[in-house]
């Protein structure tokens, strides 16, 4: 099975496995539902394969979009036997909000990536229908973003949940989640079913599950409103790539106005906007890069990950931020592909989960900002390197960067939908 021909057809494997009729799961083990930005970069992958699935995959996220424009971080299968991913619906009992859909959610969001999806999903498969279809509602979900987000007041979308990040456990959060208290009680009222499919020393520790579970208690208990988590809820926190692809996306959704006859230009000044807040709130001279806001504290952590790089993705960064950012990507700091944590720092971790090892998703949107500015070589250097990851190891979530071995959840989605991209790229270079 090696070999780009050997590659190509064990994605597209891992891909029809992990297909439940209507979407993608992220992994058939650790992940059994569906969970929103993986859909999106699975999307990108499957329209390379079936245009159809690439916008069914899409399509059946945002038929759980709430009234108030929410995409939910997982959409529950009601199919799946209670227990088996935990915290399941009984914990997020979203069937009680008003505006909810039928089906499960969560309250959270995750990264909005995917107006930058959808539009690499139509370059892809040419079909105008699908965007007319899915362009409200992505702008929806921005709206929701801009006006029941910027809890800071400066311009960005703050989580309010390291889950929402995308990269749960990452240190750019290790200082606002101090603040959160920790009661070790929390968790005796909850069994973690993630340790039942990969090692503890590779997941989280039990300690920020308490306090991840301590966050969803608060947000619940607001009813997921928004109005109050200035003020109540103890974790409010301004991500670096959150708002980069919060502007990619607005800068997407700008040529799918085009596409389906909208206006362009309200896009364009948010992405702007967007980048200049960003600019503002969160570049960080001294770290060589941007780095997360603890909105409530008003400080900076300081911790350099792989999040604070994904500005690079913005056209209107000033050419000497983009120098800087090339800068720290390149070095021994992160290597290419890029660790999701500085190999410098203290608590570099090699295998646990977003603490140092090196994933495809960000990767991906790396390799993508490098060809956007013409930095070729360096493209390519995340390009060979995943590729060789994932031929020496197969599709896992995440890799040692060291060993190169395969860790987290074997038949990865995203991991094999991303593959398929930077394969075709290869075939068809834009
Ligand atoms: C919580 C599904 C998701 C990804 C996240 C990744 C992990 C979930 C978990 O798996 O998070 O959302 O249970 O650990 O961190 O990025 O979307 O693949």
């Amino acid at each position: 099975m090696n070999g780009p021909a050997g590659r190509w057809e064990r994605a597209s494997q891992v891909l029809a496995d992990n297909w439940v009729g209507s979407y993608t799961v992220p992994s058939r083990s650790l992940y059994p539902h569906q969970w929103s930005w993986d859909s999106a970069f699975v999307a990108i992958g499957l329209a390379h394969l079936d245009p159809a699935r690439a916008h069914r995959e899409l399509t059946t996220l945002f038929e759980a979009q709430w009234a108030d424009g929410r995409v939910p971080h997982i959409v529950f299968n009601p199919r799946v036997p209670p227990g088996q991913y935990f915290p399941g619906p009984e914990v997020w009992t979203s069937g009680e909000i008003p505006g909810t859909p039928p089906v499960q959610t969560t309250g959270l969001v995750q990264p909005p990536v995917h107006g930058y999806a959808a539009l690499r999903v139509y370059r892809c498969t040419g079909d105008r229908d699908f965007l007319v279809a899915l362009y409200p509602k992505l702008v929806a979900y921005h709206r929701y973003l801009a006006e029941h987000r910027d809890v800071g007041g400066g311009g960005l979308a703050a989580i309010v949940h390291p889950w929402e990040s995308g990269l749960d456990n990452s240190p750019a959060w290790d200082q606002a989640l101090a603040a959160v208290a920790a009661d070790p009680l929390v968790m005796s009222r909850y069994q973690r079913r993630d340790l039942q499919h990969a090692p503890a020393e590779e997941r989280p520790t039990d300690g920020e599950y308490a306090r991840y579970l301590t966050l969803v208690e608060s947000y619940r208990a607001m009813g997921y409103a928004d109005r109050a988590l200035g003020l109540d809820h103890p974790f409010v926190v301004e991500c670096p790539l959150f708002n980069a692809v919060f502007a990619a996306s607005e800068l997407a959704l700008a040529e799918i106005a085009l596409v389906v006859g909208a206006r362009p230009d309200p896009h364009r000044q948010r992405a702007a906007a967007l980048t200049e807040a960003l600019l503002a709130r969160l570049y960080d001279p001294a770290a060589g890069m941007f780095t997360a806001l603890d909105v409530r504290a008003g400080t900076r952590g300081g911790a350099r990950t792989v999040a604070g790089l994904t500005p690079l993705l913005l056209p209107g960064l000033p050419a000497r931020v983009g120098e800087t950012l090339l800068a720290s990507l390149a070095s021994a700091r992160f290597g290419l592909p890029a660790t999701s944590y500085d190999r410098a720092a203290p608590g570099f971790d090699r295998r646990r989960y977003w603490r140092g090892p090196v994933w495809v998703n960000v990767n991906w949107l790396l390799w993508r900002a490098l060809l956007d500015r013409g930095e070729r070589r360096l493209a390519d250097r995340v390009r060979t390197g995943l590729l060789s990851l994932v031929e020496r190891a197969g599709y896992y979530e995440y890799f040692d960067p060291l060993t190169g071995s395969g860790h987290g959840s074997g038949d990865f989605s995203w991991s094999a939908a991303l593959t398929l991209d930077l394969l075709a790229a290869g075939r068809d270079p834009d």
